[in-house]
């Protein structure tokens, strides 16, 4: 564990030269690197790294709860707990490679106030080369069921948001955050970005491409057992609201998360419900024939 500016972080690599930092703080990747040694996630420049809340930026984990969908702090509390290395990941195997770590958070007596349910919530995240993945794992071990929503909110970096196609998600249905939560369709054949954005769309393909021109990258992001995905872009007016990011950040960041929000997961006492999510850089070659 490598201790920096009071955040305890944990440090994965793999052979080709990729790396990632997770921070036992809320278990998130705040750091992804490609093998040229380029971030691959986005950190606002007002990023607060004391470990006094959720870091804007990277991947922040969200449960029980996403964004104000029910009675606790936006975006629920896991972001916000000090999680521990857990070693024992059972039914999976316990690994000790440098490229796979395993994170469990556990409720407490405290978080049973606000949400009193008992639950253990394990992430297992595995680097390899340009991919790195999530295996999120939710058992209620209470002696009554609990329901909950769930995402993992990915902070992609772009070159400029007005120059961004997100494909994958046309003519599904999605909730739309600025009209109150009402439930639109999709018309156009990829989304673009000319203001702010903050859709749930629902039962998304496991498949959604992420495409910056200017940089002619291009992410990936397939995911199981999460079948809806949030698009997020505040635009200028939130983002200036927003303390801890910077006024011009919004132009360089989109959030594209995992999510479980129409139909919340039930587990009854001793259910396990497992997901999975990868994000895939594919580098500027993938454009070399346009
Ligand atoms: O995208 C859902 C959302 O609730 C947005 O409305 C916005 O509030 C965003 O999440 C930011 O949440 P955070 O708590 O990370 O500032």
């Amino acid at each position: 564990i490598h201790e920096r500016d009071a955040s305890p972080r944990l440090l994965l690599s793999e052979p080709t030269g990729c790396t990632a930092e997770i921070l036992l703080f809320g278990a998130q990747v705040v750091s992804w690197k490609n093998e040229r040694r380029q971030e691959l996630l986005f950190i606002s420049s007002k990023a607060v790294w004391n470990a006094s809340k959720a870091i804007r930026g990277g991947i922040p984990i969200c449960f029980p709860q996403f964004s104000n969908l029910g009675t606790l702090e936006q975006h629920g509390f896991a972001r916000n707990r000090l999680w521990a290395v857990d070693n024992s990941p059972s039914p999976l195997p316990a690994v000790t490679t440098p490229s796979t770590v395993d994170l469990v958070l556990k409720s407490t007596e405290d978080d049973l106030k606000s949400w009193p349910h008992r639950f253990e919530l394990r992430i297992r995240i595995c680097l390899s080369a340009g991919k790195i993945t999530w295996i999120p794992r939710v058992r209620n071990t209470d002696s009554k069921p609990f329901t909950f929503t769930f995402a993992l909110r990915n902070y992609m970096p772009v070159s400029d948001i007005s120059e961004v196609r997100v494909e994958g998600l046309e003519t599904l249905d999605y909730f739309d955050h600025l009209l109150q939560g009402e439930r639109c369709t999709e018309q156009a054949d990829a989304i673009t970005f000319d203001g702010e954005l903050d859709r749930a769309y629902l039962s998304t393909p496991s498949k959604i491409a992420i495409i910056d021109h200017e940089r002619k990258v291009t992410y990936e992001l397939r995911k199981d057992a999460m079948p809806d995905a949030v698009v997020w872009n505040p635009w200028d007016k939130k983002a200036k609201a927003l303390p801890d990011l910077g006024d011009e950040d919004y132009k360089k960041m989109l959030c594209v998360d995992s999510a479980v929000i129409e139909t919340p997961i039930a587990l009854k006492p001793g259910e396990e419900w497992k997901g999975r999510q990868e994000l895939i850089y594919v580098s500027s070659s993938y454009f070399s024939g346009t």
